[in-house]
């Protein structure tokens, strides 16, 4: 059995499909979790999906796919554009990493053009809904061997 694909969000996802759905869309966190689980499940693969408001929570985590997972698909949230702690966790990791964002940051405010995520990613997937998830679950699926 191979190791899960971690999927972690950060703060305010558990939000989603509550407020802007022009931005982030209508889908609801646990919608997400299923479309993942569906995505990983028809390449043979499980994922770990989790989501916290939390930045120590969320680095905890990051160290725990370091050794317990295949891939990390990540939406840090606001925590990407700010979080030089996240990035050094990431940093630590051998194991390929999918930044992925619901919305389309380098088309909004300036201030999310810029993440520290990027620097430690493998690639990054934006701004289509509830499907980047999917998306980058096919991108780390490829890039295990998966596909
Ligand atoms: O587009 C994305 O996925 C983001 O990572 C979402 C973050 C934002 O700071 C990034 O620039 C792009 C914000 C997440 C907030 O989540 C909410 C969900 C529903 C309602 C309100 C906020």
């Amino acid at each position: 059995m191979s190791k899960p694909i971690y999927v972690l969000s950060g703060p305010n996802l558990n939000l989603l499909g509550q407020r802007e759905p022009e931005i982030y869309g209508k889908d609801t966190l646990d919608d997400v979790r299923a479309r993942c689980e569906a995505a990983a499940g028809a390449k043979g693969l499980s994922v770990v999906f989790r989501q916290t408001n939390h930045e120590g929570e969320l680095i905890d985590w990051v160290q725990e796919a370091r050794t317990q997972g295949s891939a990390l698909v990540l939406n840090p949230a606001g925590y990407g554009h700010t979080s030089v702690a996240l990035l050094d966790a990431l940093k630590t990791l051998a194991i390929p990493i999918v930044e992925c964002h619901l919305s389309n940051p380098a088309a909004r405010e300036d201030f999310r053009r810029h993440t520290y995520v990027s620097l430690a990613a493998t690639g990054v997937v934006s701004g289509f809904g509830a499907a980047s998830y999917e998306l980058a679950i096919a991108a780390a699926a490829g890039l295990v061997g998966a596909a």
